[in-house]
């Protein structure tokens, strides 16, 4: 009985094979991001992973590709575009320069709280976004999410805006980040994530910015002695595809892989809430002080990029809508 269950079974897989050469080869989806498999990145990757095999049965297999292995955001969405990379799970850094539209989100201290960031990601703004990217050859599937955005540091305390005049501080290769921080009187240094940690270390710069809980993740508490809680910024993440590389799918694979894609959005959420609320506790034992800061003179200080740079990109109405909508 069992043999000629077996011979069914080979006879079957034989016939198969005949049929289509490729069919039992596994398609495999090279997933690139920055952060370490500890990270909210990590979370969502696992979830994309597991969720994308069960659909597909095993057909599309997923290949995580944590901490920078294949590069830095910008380098690794210029890959996307040319179809070298599969998929990237990435914070909004680099993308307003394949795609203007993106730049709605850099603008600082325009979301308040989690609720209103999710709730304007979840809306016709978010979808209009991730659809628009489809014509910068990025297939863009989902919102994860990175996380309101702290400085860490070393030196003196920053409480207020002049306390950062000097600094070197890190910022994402976004120049609506680089006014921001022009506007605080920093002099901000724009750099890939992967370079972040040696030239903390070595004091190239003095500092850098990102949710809290990366610091913990990263271990930037062995290279950074303060924490000041400025939520200068919101940093969204996408979970994006190469375009080519969707449009190279069958439609119950595409299915599969938006399916995936929101499952894991949505576990990237939850791991970021979770290592946030543990984040300020652990690099606290590690030995860094971290400030509550009052943010009013923040926010005063950045009026300008959302005014006056804002107009000139033709968002103030966006803005606005976004406003409402805390
Ligand atoms: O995507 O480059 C950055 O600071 C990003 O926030 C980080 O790598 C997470």
């Amino acid at each position: 009985m069992n043999i000629i269950k077996t011979k069914i079974i080979q006879c079957a897989a034989l016939t198969t094979l005949a049929l289509s050469p490729l069919a039992l080869e596994a398609k495999t989806i090279n997933l690139a991001f920055t952060q370490t498999m500890d990270s909210q990145y990590g979370a969502a990757g696992n979830a994309f992973k597991s969720e994308l095999e069960k659909l597909s049965d095993h057909k599309i297999e997923v290949d995580l590709k944590p901490a920078g292995a294949l590069g830095g955001e910008r380098e690794v969405v210029e890959s996307l575009q040319l179809g070298i990379i599969e998929m990237t799970i990435s914070s909004t850094g680099p993308l307003g320069n394949f795609d203007k539209d993106v730049y709605l989100f850099d603008f600082p201290y325009v979301f308040e709280s989690y609720d209103h960031a999710h709730r304007v990601l979840d809306s016709h703004i978010g979808k209009d976004i991730l659809n628009g990217m489809s014509e910068h050859q990025i297939k863009g599937l989902a919102w994860g999410e990175n996380g309101f955005r702290q400085l860490t540091y070393n030196g003196d305390p920053i409480l207020k805006p002049e306390d950062l005049k000097g600094k070197k501080i890190r910022t994402m290769e976004n120049w609506v980040h680089l006014a921001t921080f022009n506007a605080l009187g920093a002099s901000p240094i724009p750099m890939s994530w992967t370079e972040v940690f040696t030239a903390l270390q070595q004091g190239t710069i003095d500092g850098q910015e990102n949710p809290i809980n990366l610091a913990v993740t990263s271990k930037l508490y062995e290279v950074q002695k303060q924490a000041s809680m400025t939520q200068h910024l919101y940093s969204p993440a996408v979970i994006a595809m190469s375009q080519g590389y969707w449009d190279g799918l069958n439609s119950n694979e595409q299915k599969w892989v938006q399916q995936a894609a929101d499952v894991a959005a949505k576990v990237m959420r939850q791991s970021r809430e979770k290592l946030e609320n543990e984040a300020s506790d652990q690099l606290t034992q590690k030995g860094m002080t971290i400030h509550k800061v009052d943010i009013a003179p923040f926010v005063k200080a950045t009026e300008g990029v959302r005014n006056k740079i804002a107009k000139e990109m033709e968002f103030t109405e966006k803005l606005a809508e976004i406003k409402s909508m805390k």
